[in-house]
């Protein structure tokens, strides 16, 4: 597919590597806070810890009410005249003012993975996850873009294509979520509604470990762009004007990849009890062994297995391997572990691509000295 590449005023697209979080226009809020302060004061004075829970149930409603008005709705005004003629008050009614509330057009875009995605030179379809939310008035159409050639870092990912979360699980889905197709599936949000959009990119061969590349995903309102307070006539909500907000009608954030650069260490410890309660190593005497794996840097380990094997001269005792204190059955299954299944008279843990720099692992399991 072709991603189309954004608007060129890329002036306010936010393009640091922080984050921000959408919908935080206090001024909004505080309205709605006010019509509970009066049942709150007299809770408080009361009952303090009563008011301090009701606050945090009615807290909720800042939110829902932090939109503004949905745009096509009326708003009528009759102003009233009373005067007296004699002793005889008269009264009229003005005729009525209609103003039909325009639509603002907004959006945020922002990136929600909570670390860099850590990859390896070579990898596919990794996914950097991001969210846009609708943050004007009325329901509004998006289109989405993507680039990954950008300055400023140390390499650039190649951009595959984009997925929305079709199981809205939060994750990319192979095979699940949808492919984005320009025009044929853009995203059409409700005033505040997000939506979950992956970037896909493919990373290159030749980078070193630790170095960063980062993709930016574009969101830009169908209805139109341009600086705020431009007016689109007839394209708001119910045949309104639609006025572009302080987005500019348009929204994006980077996302970045690390290179991973990790360094595993192992240490192997023993501790022996045995029959007599002691710590003598003697026929049936029971040895725990533990194994503290340990990842530095940056990044994720690819394909890590650790193995060890049953010394001689001592029997495993079945059902003892542990990872983290948390037990591993000895079959080959669909935890980690395996004893004398992978490999003969071996414990093996295989932790495949599942562990992430810093980290520390820490294996056990007995045997018995025959
Ligand atoms: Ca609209
Ligand atoms: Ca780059
Ligand atoms: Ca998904
Ligand atoms: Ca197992």
């Amino acid at each position: 597919m072709t991603i189309r590449h954004g608007k060129s005023d890329e002036n306010s697209v936010v393009t640091g590597r922080y984050r921000v979080m959408p919908d935080n226009r206090q001024s909004d809020k505080e309205p709605a806070f006010n019509h509970h302060s009066g049942l709150e004061e007299t809770l408080r004075r009361c009952f303090s810890a009563i008011a301090l829970m009701v606050l945090i149930v009615l807290s909720p409603m800042y939110h829902t009410l932090a939109i503004g008005t949905q745009a096509g709705t009326e708003i009528n005004n009759q102003a009233t005249v009373t005067y007296a003629v004699d002793t005889v008050v008269v009264s009229g009614v003005s005729n009525v003012v209609t103003t039909t509330v325009a639509e603002i057009i907004n959006v945020v875009v922002v990136w929600l993975d909570a670390a860099d995605i850590a990859v390896y030179p070579g990898d596919t379809d990794q996914a950097l996850t991001f969210q846009m939310t609708n943050t004007g008035n009325g329901n509004e159409d998006y289109s989405l873009s993507a680039t990954s050639a950008l300055a400023g870092d140390d390499f650039d990912p190649i951009l595959k294509d984009l997925y929305l979360d079709r199981n809205a699980d939060g994750l990319y889905s192979p095979g699940i979520d949808d492919q984005y197709i320009p025009g044929a599936n853009d995203p059409t949000l409700a005033p505040d509604e997000s939506a979950i959009v992956f970037a896909l990119n493919d990373i290159p061969s030749g980078i070193s470990g630790m170095e960063l590349g980062n993709s930016q995903l574009l969101a830009l309102s169908n209805t139109g762009v341009g600086p705020p307070g431009t007016i689109i006539t007839d394209a708001g909500e119910g045949g309104t004007d639609a006025v572009i907000g302080n987005s500019g009608g348009y929204a994006g954030h980077i996302g970045t990849y690390v290179v991973s650069d990790v360094i595993v260490t192992i240490a192997k410890f023993a501790n022996t009890i045995d029959p007599y309660g002691g710590s003598n190593p003697m026929t049936g005497a029971v040895v725990t062994y533990s194994l503290v794996v340990s990842v530095s840097g940056i990044g994720k380990v690819k394909e890590l297995m650790i193995t060890d094997p049953i010394p001689v001269n001592t029997s495993y005792n079945v059902g003892t391997l542990f990872l983290n204190n948390i037990g591993l059955t000895d079959a080959k299954d669909t935890d980690a572990g395996d004893v004398s299944i992978t490999t003969p008279n071996t414990m093996t843990v295989d932790f495949g691509d599942s562990l992430i720099a810093p980290t520390v692992q820490t294996i056990t399991f007995d045997v018995t000295i025959n």
